[in-house]
């Protein structure tokens, strides 16, 4: 049996008892992140290799998971083809949407050499990872990519006019998902290069638009990130956000494993979701903030469900909320090792 229960599972070997890692696990929670934060701002620590791959690896020790996620984050590919990024204490801000723009994509043009601090970063993890902790990649899905893209940050979430946008100017739309992807591919590639043993696709706005219409303009996309994934030797983690009954749609050609969210019932996802494929998930993040006695019910859920489909990655349905207590997200792992 694999010694990394991460490894095994995710190449579809037996492992003992679910692997586990959490969704924003790099960053946000930690103390010595936050304590990094006081004196380097988020964009500063993302351009430093060094630190980058410390916080990378602060989750396996600090918080005892099973693997490690990059950190960086999706918005590096827009940026690198050009769109202004500028990252406030707030989150990022995008000065100059691609909506408010004629012929958005003639002024696309990436610049790989944008993408080199992330090379660097997964170097500098392979020299500090010691007891050689998977390291997953990731990049963002093509719709949250290009959401942002064109409409900037929207705190409601909706992209009401980025929509309106794909039904007035479908060319334009999928001569921007052409470049993204494009990019994108370079960028899955880049990170296999510099070690890597898993790729996330985090399509966080899957539920902006109907089923059909992710399915008939996105997932062609999405699938040429996964080919190019594939292509390097990579299994591929697929999280669209918010899909709901569009999780049927999913076929191998999409991914190796599918990540839930904490909207739809684990079980439901399993009656939907193709065999072929794996799931990883879903607890609601907010629930580590419940007694420790309600949160082992729920793992044990969990624990039961690896047990019946052990194709099965124990992660939350979204990110870790940066307030979590950490005593609970250590008593997660514990629970899990004890088992
Ligand atoms: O998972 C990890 O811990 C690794 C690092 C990581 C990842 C995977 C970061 C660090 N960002 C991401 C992905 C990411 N970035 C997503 C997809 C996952 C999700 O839905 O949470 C999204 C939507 C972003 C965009 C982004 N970057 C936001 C949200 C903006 C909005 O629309 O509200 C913010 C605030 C950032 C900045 C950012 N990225 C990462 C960190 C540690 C930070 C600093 C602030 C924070 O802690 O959120």
């Amino acid at each position: 049996m694999c010694s990394n229960p991460f490894i095994a599972v995710i190449n579809h070997q037996p492992a003992q008892r679910p692997p586990m890692w959490m969704m924003r696990q790099a960053g946000r929670v930690l103390p010595r992140y936050r304590c990094l934060t006081q004196k380097q701002p988020f964009h500063s620590i993302l351009a430093d290799a060094k630190m980058a791959a410390e916080v990378t690896l602060m989750p396996i020790n600090d918080m005892g998971m099973d693997a490690a996620i990059l950190f960086s984050d999706i918005l590096v590919v827009p940026e690198a083809l050009g769109v202004q990024v500028e990252w406030t204490t707030d989150g990022p801000v995008f000065p100059h949407p691609l909506m408010d723009l004629d012929s958005p994509a003639s002024l696309l043009y990436f610049n790989p050499s944008n993408l080199m601090h992330v090379a660097d970063t997964l170097d500098e993890i392979q020299c500090q990872n010691t007891d050689d902790t998977p390291v997953i990649g990731f990049c963002g899905g093509p719709l949250t990519c290009l959401c942002y893209m064109l409409g900037g940050r929207d705190k409601s979430m909706q992209f009401t006019d980025v929509v309106r946008y794909f039904y007035t100017h479908r060319s334009e739309t999928e001569q921007l998902l052409e470049a993204l992807t494009s990019a994108s591919e370079y960028y899955v590639r880049l990170q296999a290069a510099h070690k890597i043993s898993a790729f996330q696709i985090f399509e966080s706005f899957a539920s902006v638009i109907p089923v059909e219409l992710y399915t008939s303009l996105i997932l062609p996309f999405v699938r040429r990130i996964t080919a190019a994934a594939r292509d390097c030797g990579l299994p591929v983690i697929f999280f669209p956000k918010g899909f709901g009954t569009g999780l049927s749609v999913l076929t191998k050609d999409d991914c190796d494993f599918v990540s839930i969210d904490w909207h739809t019932p684990l079980s439901t996802a399993r009656a939907i979701v193709s065999p072929a494929l794996g799931l990883q998930g879903n607890m609601d993040p907010r629930l580590l903030f419940a007694p420790q006695a309600v949160i082992a019910q729920h793992l044990q859920t969990y624990m039961d469900f690896f047990n019946t489909y052990p194709d099965y990655i124990f992660n939350l349905g979204h990110g870790l909320h940066k307030d979590t207590p950490l005593k609970n997200v250590r008593f997660v792992t514990s629970w899990f090792k004890q088992k």
